[in-house]
């Protein structure tokens, strides 16, 4: 059987230096295929006497086992470097930065939106939409300003138009969020706790004013809220937005139509050398407007305030994002200028969350 010996030779040193799985194939057929080598013997045995075939069959087949095994053996490891190859060629660091410069930069109006949608959300408020063409009813009436009420005046309120010959009271464009908590509020009933972010407009335009500028509203209604959870609410609200260790809030009383009692609130900041400071210092900035929701307001959107009852607070996302971010200059948050939008925009990688930190 030296000749086996020899083919065994020949073929396990061929299968040793395939270097891909072509070569591999190439060898297999050349050995074991239909036409292959070791095949054509193993069909010589037919003319062999009986004792000498069953030895040689004997040793043929071990031969052929023993190439098979070596086959296989080599196919798993160029499997397995042709998948070591590929993890090395494709290699991608999934924990660099992305590039934000190029997907362009969020607003500071968005970024402080989603900053206080995820403050908010740790307190347990969901956030609340609504259209931004309203009927005077859901703008005004339902947030207890009747038509004679001087406040709708105050709200330099645009108008839309009606077609000719139809009466009915004109449409607004909403000068506050509030109608999104009275729809909230009428949808859901109580008791509720919502944020209401988004655009409002007024008619107005100056250093300080925009027509159209941004507010969040919250609501908070359960059977035995009162001014304290709105106290400790803004105060958590206020330290987790400006990212300080504590905050002091001032609260004065004042008047809104739809709260009662109603309280402007005012932070405690300083302004030493045109820098201001959050939460420490011997100045007062007011920053928003709340109190507790009026009855007759409950009862519009269909609560029943002898059984609910809750604050509701509003303000101006523009502003507190000016304070933030120390932007000077309000009417710039809506030109549209790159430039201005490189400078003060954020990462767009970067979605702020409670335990990620919010601005970085
Ligand atoms: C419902 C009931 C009550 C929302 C409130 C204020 C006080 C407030 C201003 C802050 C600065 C508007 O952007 S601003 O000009 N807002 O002072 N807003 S209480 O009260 C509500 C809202 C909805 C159903």
């Amino acid at each position: 059987m030296d000749g086996l010996d020899g083919l065994k030779a020949k073929y396990l040193t061929a299968v040793a230096q395939a270097a891909h799985e072509a070569a591999l194939e190439e060898v297999r057929l050349a050995a074991l295929g239909k036409k292959g080598e070791i095949s054509a013997l193993m069909g010589s045995l037919g003319k062999m006497e009986p004792d000498a075939r069953k030895a040689a069959g004997a040793a043929m087949n071990l031969l052929k086992d023993e190439i098979d095994a070596a086959l296989r053996a080599k196919k798993a490891a160029l499997g397995d470097a042709a998948l070591d190859e590929r993890l090395r060629s494709e290699w991608l660091d999934v924990t660099l930065p992305g590039r934000p410069r190029r997907m362009g930069t969020i607003h500071p109006v968005s970024q402080v939106m989603e900053e206080l949608t995820a403050i908010f959300a740790d307190m347990g408020f969901a956030v609340a939409e609504g259209p931004q063409v309203e009927s005077d009813w859901y703008n005004f009436d339902a947030l207890n300003i009747p038509p004679e009420h001087p406040a709708r005046q105050e709200h330099d309120t645009f108008f839309m138009h009606r077609a000719e010959g139809d009466n009915r009271p004109p449409h607004v464009l909403r000068t506050h969020t509030s109608p999104v908590q009275i729809r909230a509020m009428t949808e859901q009933g109580a008791p509720i706790r919502v944020i209401a972010p988004g655009r409002v407009y007024r008619m107005d335009m100056d250093q300080t004013h925009t027509p159209m500028f941004h507010q969040v509203e919250g609501l908070a209604i359960d059977r035995d809220i009162s001014m304290a959870n709105l106290k400790w609410t803004l105060e958590e609200f206020c330290r987790a937005f400006f990212e300080v260790p504590s905050v002091e809030l001032r609260f004065r009383a004042s008047h809104f139509p739809f709260t009662e009692p109603s309280a402007e609130v005012d932070i405690r900041c300083s302004w030493d050398g045109g820098q201001l400071k959050i939460g420490q210092g011997d100045k007062w900035m007011e920053i928003l407007g709340s109190g507790m929701v009026h009855p007759k307001v409950l009862r519009a959107a269909g609560v029943n305030p002898d059984e609910w009852q809750g604050f509701a607070f509003g303000m101006g996302i523009d502003r507190i994002a000016m304070l933030k971010y120390g932007i000077p200059d309000l009417r710039a948050f809506f030109e549209s200028d790159l430039r201005w939008l490189r400078h003060y925009g954020f990462a767009a990688l970067d979605m702020p969350n409670l335990p990620g930190g919010l601005s970085r």
